[in-house]
């Protein structure tokens, strides 16, 4: 692969993160030399017209990624539940990280620090993830109002063509759907991470998801109500597979470019999802055996 850059770019309002602005947007991609002009005039454009409002700040990083290891991955299967409203899809999202084994009451403070007053402690959204112990039920993040980015991942662009073709086929060709399974595949990926619960703070968008690497990206259509703004993401990890200090650092550093992709279903009922993570589980044990 040609030498790759690293384009990340944050957009805030009231000044900068660091000084205290309301942050509206983020996105990154990673792209050869060439790219980097276009790219940079379509990160500018997502950050001047975002849903949350016009930014006074804006910052875009141009970085060189050369020398550094490149990891490839094939993106998680994708899974929609089916669920009426917002109450229905938090039942259902429970359900499925009680499977990854969390213990409910840790679940719960989940979910309360995503709906409680606010994450950050300053009435806004956080620019980051809430990095949360799965045996203490304990925040691990230095800073609470920035929170854990992940950071460093993209499609590669041999696959971006199927991959909308197969969104597509759901409805779901859309920017929420295609950085969501990019940012949860990386994550899922890594050692310590148990699972990721997350939705949008876009007040237009409701839908929001539950992914782990064994289990899949499992998508809810409403997990939240029309017109909140409220939005966030848990990385619920367990430090006794990996230092909390090394997630962090392979959170925000490690690359990690999906050259394959995992399948798209339509939508399935909670116990068909079961039975597909059984016979996956399966499959893989006779791979590891074959
Ligand atoms: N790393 C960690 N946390 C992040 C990152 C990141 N790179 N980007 C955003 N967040 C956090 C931050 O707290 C945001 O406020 C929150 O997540 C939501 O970010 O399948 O659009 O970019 O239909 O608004 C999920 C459902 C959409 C997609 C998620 O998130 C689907 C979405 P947003
Ligand atoms: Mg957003």
């Amino acid at each position: 692969m040609q030498n790759l850059y690293s384009i990340r770019m944050r957009a805030a309002r009231g000044g900068a993160h660091e000084d205290g602005g309301r942050h509206i947007s983020g996105a990154e991609r990673i792209v050869p030399k060439d790219k980097i002009p276009a790219v940079l005039q379509q990160l500018y454009s997502r950050a001047e017209k975002h849903q949350l409002g016009r930014p006074d700040f804006i910052n875009i990083t141009v970085e060189s990624l050369s020398g550094r290891e490149v990891n490839r991955v094939t993106s998680l299967p994708v899974y929609t539940l089916g669920c009426r409203d917002y109450p229905e899809g938090r039942r259902l999202a429970v359900k499925v990280l009680e499977l990854k084994g969390i213990p409910p009451r840790v679940i719960e403070k989940g979910f309360s620090c995503l709906l409680g007053d606010s994450p950050s402690g300053t009435g806004e959204n956080m620019r980051g993830a809430i990095l949360l112990d799965i045996n203490t039920g304990r925040r691990l993040e230095a800073d609470p109002g920035r929170g854990v980015r992940a950071s460093r991942m993209d499609y590669h662009p041999d696959v971006t063509p199927d991959l909308s073709e197969q969104l597509d086929e759901f409805g779901l060709n859309n920017d929420h759907v295609r950085e969501a399974l990019c940012l949860a595949t990386k994550v899922a990926n890594l050692p310590g991470i148990v699972a990721e619960l997350c939705w949008s703070d876009d007040p237009g968008y409701t839908a929001g998801y539950v992914a782990a690497a064994d289990t899949g990206y499992i998508r809810f259509p409403h997990l939240k109500a029309r017109g909140n703004r409220r939005g966030g993401r848990i990385f619920f990890v367990d430090p006794g597979r990996a230092k909390p200090k090394d997630i962090i650092g392979k959170l925000e550093q490690k690359i990690y470019i999906i050259t394959a992709l995992g399948p798209v279903h339509g939508e399935i009922t909670l116990e068909e999802l079961k039975r597909s993570i059984r016979l996956n589980e399966i499959h893989q044990r006779r791979t590891v055996l074959s």
